[in-house]
């Protein structure tokens, strides 16, 4: 009796076994697509974590704000005001974000460059990806990333008046462990810098096969030192 029991458990758990094993197979989705990427460190890389009530005053048209920068996580900017121009959908000009609900313009009141410091792996590839707009024609901006105080250009997006995505890859230079993300405005259709050169969707990932291949060759080489110190090779 017991025998026979067992018996119908064991087809039962075959047969969910199976089933589950094609329900899973038959979900799986575009997993070519991921390629080992993981997001890396940006934070409040859409510009929705932004405190207008306590940082921001109006920069005298609706759902445009200027906001200190210590009101938006994450987020520096060079402009001696300290203030980074947040732009709300319902804006005056109509002009949506290109994802969530804020995005920024570069340079606000003042000169003065957006931009995100992170923690980084010597070595290590990053892939970058951001959305750029114009205002009110074609604006330029440019993308840098370096040590602080050592930036290189990296790439220059320009568009009109709809978002444009990039996206590029960057390696960390051998000791770099502090890279600055860098968003500077070139040119603006009104001919004004703080008038134009709109920003949202900033995201950076990291290739974790690379970067364990990488970590790996490096703990292999510290392994050799260590052991032609001891004298063991
Ligand atoms: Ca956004
Ligand atoms: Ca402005």
């Amino acid at each position: 009796m017991l025998k026979g029991k067992l018996g119908w458990l064991a087809i039962t758990i075959l047969f969910l076994v199976s089933l589950f094993g094609t329900i899973k197979a038959e979900a799986t989705s575009n997993f070519d697509a991921n390629n080992w990427q993981i997001s890396w460190l940006i934070k409040n890389a859409d510009f929705e974590t932004v405190d207008i009530e306590d940082y921001g005053r109006s920069a005298g048209a609706t759902n445009v704000w200027y906001v200190n920068q210590k009101g938006v996580e994450a987020w520096g900017t060079s402009n001696p005001s300290e203030n980074i121009e947040v732009w709300q959908n319902g804006n005056s000009e109509g002009i949506p974000a290109y994802s969530g609900t804020n995005f920024v313009e570069l340079n606000s009141d003042g000169p003065g460059a957006v931009y995100q410091d992170i923690k980084t792996i010597p070595g290590t590839t990053l892939t970058w990806s951001f959305a750029h707009r114009g205002r009110g024609g074609i604006d330029t901006a440019e993308l840098l990333i370096g040590a602080p105080g050592n930036l290189t250009p990296i790439f220059s997006a320009t568009d009109g008046e709809s978002w444009g995505n990039y996206s590029g890859s960057y390696v960390v230079p051998a000791g770099q462990t502090h890279t600055r993300l860098t968003f500077a405005p070139i040119s603006t259709s009104s001919g004004n810098l703080t008038i134009g050169n709109f920003l949202d969707d900033i995201n950076l990932y990291i290739d974790i096969a690379l970067a364990i291949t990488f970590g790996t060759m490096r703990t292999e080489m510290v392994y050799k030192i260590m052991a032609s110190r001891l004298h063991l090779v």
